[in-house]
């Protein structure tokens, strides 16, 4: 039997859906017809201290590069996803947490007592010295305060930078010096399959390197063992105790800056992609109402980090402002079984589920009968994000989790896009797998050669967006010209995804993988440029060079080929020290899977490494045609020498 191409939307979706397919192109037609009315129509779905007039001033050029959504308008985040709700629905859950362990109770939050533990933090922040505009980091671990000190920042207009649990305390001081923050908030302890992460230590050792830190705000979430240091650290608990369960909200322009989160570009040290107030909210509560068909009262989970955007605008922002009930999950998919994941939904009767290919990939290599050992009767909508879903992963999602009963969203976004670009809608598109289907409205999705030129029809090219969308990033923190030079260069007056695309003849768009060097690790973006300065600061290594090798569960893993000083031996011993060391420098996603040790890199005479040699080689393909033209290398004798010796694992 050949599994169908296409899967039609199910009648009783087409149906009761918000959006189905005549509703999705007029509304598609509209927002890139009228803009301007289009979207502060839509902002009328926030809670505004001051509505807006204009929606959206921007402009992708040099000469008048801007990029504003709402400008005139005001807000408050926290009002948005805590307070507006208070009158409607204070009694019913906003957070929903699991614990890392199966054995622990789940603990919930609602409304109204989310207002309270909010207001606390913010004011625990605020005693702590905190002030609007101000960078706070929070380090933290899956608990219910990270959200609350999310909403506590937003709440007194100070910007956020959540840097994930699984950093490095070197990576940690990177980004806590970068933005100049004075606040780190973490935990002691976090907890992630029955492990404990040392967060509070590691705050510890960052804060070595770091001068900015005035204060670090600790939850105690295992009782785990600390040193607090005095003067500088403070014991949440302590701190909560002793300030009112009621803080007001600080009035913020829609173009105030909200959060930042670093992630990893091509080149250089990662960016702190900066989000603003007006635009981003309405972007992700938006996409999350759309894309995922939410009703009220629905149990919706999306198992991510808060480390990573998709928690920020799925877990917290989107959620929360539309008044729906998020679980937040502590631990990790398939610990202590391959079940863990249907066992939670099954435990809350999640209906909507939202994760990504790498865990799907590990779970379906477990066998199908820790999925069929539990009910997962309630759920009704699966999406994925984060990389491109292989079709096969894709109908095992379709087929043995959701019994064929479930849509799949395949939700293509970035950091740096706020939420959802391109992303079916459950009752307005046909499925393929394996393709992310469709723009959202507002969004103008084009595919360009590599001289720019627009390619019509079905294609494939870079995929680039045409014009602005709320949810834009509007700017690197602290580096407005690396802002304009990374996104709007490459192809003038357009912004640049960093992603390659094909458009297939009925105009579903297939996201093919990152096109620069970046690689996509289990969902989590690495750039190349940050291990490889990892591997050079060992004393032994002379020069590194990193490139994506295919790997079944991570859907890319981490090729590298190091050349050592003169007078050091390549041994495993060094290999295992070697991994060691850039899981110290940058943290565990960073962990090498294959170390080639080489005693040149193919390069140019002009001194340029061909990545393109190197990746062919990780990838196992190394026929001449695959390795292509040799003979501008310096050495072209480097190339027997790496095909000679590649490493498998
Ligand atoms: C949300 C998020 C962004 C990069 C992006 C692309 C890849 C994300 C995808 C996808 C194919 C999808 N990506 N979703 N590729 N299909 N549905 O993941 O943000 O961490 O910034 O990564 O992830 O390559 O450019 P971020």
């Amino acid at each position: 039997m050949t599994e169908p191409s296409t899967y039609p939307v199910p009648a009783e979706w087409a149906e009761k859906a918000r959006v189905d397919a005549k509703r999705y192109d007029q509304l598609y037609g509209l927002a890139l017809a009228d803009p301007g009315s289009f979207w502060l129509e839509q902002a009328k779905r926030l809670d505004w201290i001051k509505r807006p007039e204009i929606a959206g001033d921007w402009s992708f050029d040099e000469a008048d590069f801007r990029i504003r959504w709402f400008a005139d308008g005001k807000l408050n985040v926290s009002a948005n996803c805590i307070d507006r709700h208070l009158k409607t629905r204070g009694d019913q859950v906003a957070i929903l947490w699991e614990p890392d362990s199966p054995d622990e109770a789940p603990r919930s939050y609602t409304y109204r007592q989310l207002h309270a533990e909010v207001c606390r933090f913010a004011n625990v922040l605020k005693a702590a010295g905190a002030r609007k505009g101000d960078r706070i980091t929070i380090y933290m671990p899956m608990i219910p305060e990270a959200a609350f000190a999310l909403l506590a920042c937003t709440r007194i207009g100070a910007i956020h930078s959540v840097v994930f649990g699984g950093f490095s305390p070197e990576a940690l001081a990177g980004r806590i010096t970068d933005c100049d923050s004075t606040i780190v908030v973490t935990a002691d302890e976090g907890r992630r399959g029955g492990k404990h992460v040392p967060l509070k230590a590691n705050v510890d050792e960052a804060a070595k390197h770091v001068r900015c830190l005035d204060k670090v705000v600790v939850v105690k979430a295992t009782g785990g063992e600390v040193a607090m240091q005095d003067g500088r650290d403070i014991w949440y608990h302590e701190a909560a105790a002793a300030v009112s369960a009621d803080c007001p909200v600080e009035p913020m322009g829609a173009e105030d800056p909200l959060f930042i989160l670093y992630t990893s570009g091509s080149t250089g040290k990662p960016k702190g992609v900066l989000h603003s107030t007006g635009g981003y909210l309405l972007w992700a509560s938006l996409t999350h109402e759309l894309v995922f068909d939410y009703r009220p009262g629905q149990i919706y989970w999306c198992a991510a980090d808060i480390g990573w955007v998709t928690g920020h605008s799925y877990i917290v922002y989107g959620p929360l402002a539309n008044g729906a009930t998020t679980l937040m999950y502590e631990g990790l998919p398939n610990w202590p079984t391959p079940s863990r994941i249907w066992q939670v939904v099954d435990r809350h009767k999640v209906e909507i589920l939202y994760t990504a290919p790498t865990a799907l990939r590990a779970l379906m290599k477990e066998g199908d009968d820790f999925v069929t050992a539990t009910s997962r009767a309630s759920l009704k909508l699966l999406g994925t994000v984060g990389e491109p879903i292989n079709p096969e992963a894709w109908r095992w999602y379709h087929s043995v989790v959701g019994e064929e009963r479930c849509p799949i969203v395949d939700t293509w976004w970035q950091t740096e896009t706020g939420g959802a670009m391109i992303t079916p809608m459950p009752g307005a598109t046909a499925l393929k797998p394996g393709s992310a289907t469709k723009p959202m409205f507002g969004v103008e999705p084009q595919i360009v050669d590599g001289e720019g030129t627009i390619l019509n029809g079905a294609t494939e090219g870079n995929l680039v967006i045409a014009r602005s969308w709320p949810g834009q990033m509007r700017t690197v923190w602290g580096d407005h010209a690396r802002f304009f030079q990374t996104y709007f260069t490459t192809f003038p007056g357009k912004y640049t995804t960093g992603d390659g695309c094909r458009r297939d003849e009925d105009g579903y768009y297939w996201i093919t993988g990152r096109v620069d060097d970046v690689i996509n690790v289990s969902g989590h973006r690495m750039g190349t440029a940050e291990v490889e300065s990892a591997l050079v600061q060992h004393e032994k290594v002379a020069e590194a060079a990193v490139v994506g090798m295919p790997h079944d569960i991570k859907g890319q893993g981490i090729y590298a080929y190091v050349t050592l000083n003169a007078n050091c031996e390549a041994s495993e011993d060094l290999r295992a020290e070697l991994r060691q060391w850039v899981r110290t420098e940058i943290g565990p996603i960073a962990t090498p899977d294959a170390i080639q040790f080489a005693p040149g890199l193919p390069k140019t005479r002009s001194g340029k490494i061909m990545r393109r040699i190197l990746r062919k080689i990780a990838e196992g393909d190394v026929s001449p045609q695959a390795l292509g033209d040799t003979s501008t290398l310096a050495d072209p004798a480097v190339v027997d020498d790496l095909v000679a010796n590649r490493v498998t694992r």
